[in-house]
């Protein structure tokens, strides 16, 4: 994942800009020389305009969007499904669909190297229906066991469009009873009419809805309590935690979660030793490697086959 990183470095945007006042400034020496009063100042408007123009394209986030943009009508994206299990069955109940990007250069790499430079922008929404659009695609294809539902981060801007419920129907289409609508807990969502009776909306087609990355943000109770969440993920981060706390922390969790009618998932089980600590806490549902790592579309079919057989 780290080739990824090339696009978002600081270097072409330097040697671009310095290449740009050089040429500006000869260019505004030479008209200054032959005509002094005329073309200077159109030359110098023209270089103030272009080296802005061209600041923008080389500024690295302003690169990665527009080589997003490219990526995403080039066919450079793809998406991957891990599996969510749950803790009491030991079954997969579902999976959550994950964004790859593939690009030509520089390998593929997951949301975190680029959704944050995203979010906020058209982009993430296309995004969306795209992952959408391709886990229909998929999933309608495959002996998909009927009970398991699908998991698809979406992001707090898409959601307070006018056309979110419009995009999720549209793109999802048979898939949308089986869908979980996963919104990070970091994002600004707020809590405004349009959002409220878009998830109404989607409540009633029996869209569900999880607070992913719990406990990494800052508004934790006030999401809980505002938003009738079905699920609540809790960030990998705290399987780090030591001993008892561990455990303690996540029956802690549990407790709350359970108390807003809602179930826990933790991510990231990566080990037997933290699958131990799950079965005693009171949580519902797991991800992690340890049950299976995000699979192209023709390993899930394997697994699924697997699953149904078990
Ligand atoms: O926050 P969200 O659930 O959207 O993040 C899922 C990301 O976490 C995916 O990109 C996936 O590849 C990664 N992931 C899934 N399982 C594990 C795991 O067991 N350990 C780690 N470190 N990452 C994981
Ligand atoms: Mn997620």
């Amino acid at each position: 994942m780290r080739r990824l990183q090339p696009v978002f470095d600081g270097h072409l945007e330097v040697v671009v800009t310095v290449a740009v006042t050089l040429s500006l400034a000869c260019l505004l020496a030479a008209s200054l020389i032959t005509s002094p009063y005329a073309v200077a100042p159109v030359v110098a408007l023209l270089g103030c305009a272009a080296a802005v123009h061209v600041g923008h394209l080389v500024r690295p986030k302003a690169r990665l969007r527009r080589a997003a943009a490219i990526g995403l009508r080039r066919g450079e994206f793809h998406v991957v499904y891990q599996p969510i299990v749950d803790m009491r069955t030991r079954h997969c109940v579902g999976v959550e669909a994950l964004l790859r990007w593939g690009h030509p250069k520089f390998g593929v790499g997951g949301p975190g190297l680029f959704i944050g430079e995203l979010e906020g922008t058209r982009l993430l929404s296309a995004l969306t229906c795209f992952v959408l659009r391709e886990a229909n695609i998929a999933l309608t294809q495959l002996p998909f066991p009927q009970h398991w539902h699908i998991s698809v981060n979406i992001c707090a801007r898409h959601l307070m469009e006018d056309r979110f419920v419009d995009d999720i129907c549209e793109s999802a289409g048979p898939i949308l009873e089986r869908l979980v609508l996963e919104l990070t807990e970091r994002s600004c969502v707020e809590r405004t009419p349009r959002v409220v009776t878009a998830l109404a909306q989607l409540k009633q087609r029996d869209v569900r809805l999880s607070l992913d990355d719990f406990g990494t943000g800052f508004s934790n109770f006030d999401l809980l309590a505002d938003f009738r969440f079905d699920y609540v993920k809790v960030d990998r981060r705290f399987l780090a935690m030591r001993g008892e706390a561990r455990s303690q922390f996540l029956k802690s969790v549990a407790a709350l979660v359970h108390t807003h009618g809602a179930k826990v998932v933790v991510e990231g089980v990566e080990n037997a030793a933290e699958h131990d600590v799950l079965q005693h806490s009171g949580i519902d549902l797991a991800q992690g490697y340890w049950f299976g790592k995000p699979m192209a579309v023709d390993q899930l079919r394997a697994f699924a086959w697997a699953s149904i057989n078990t």
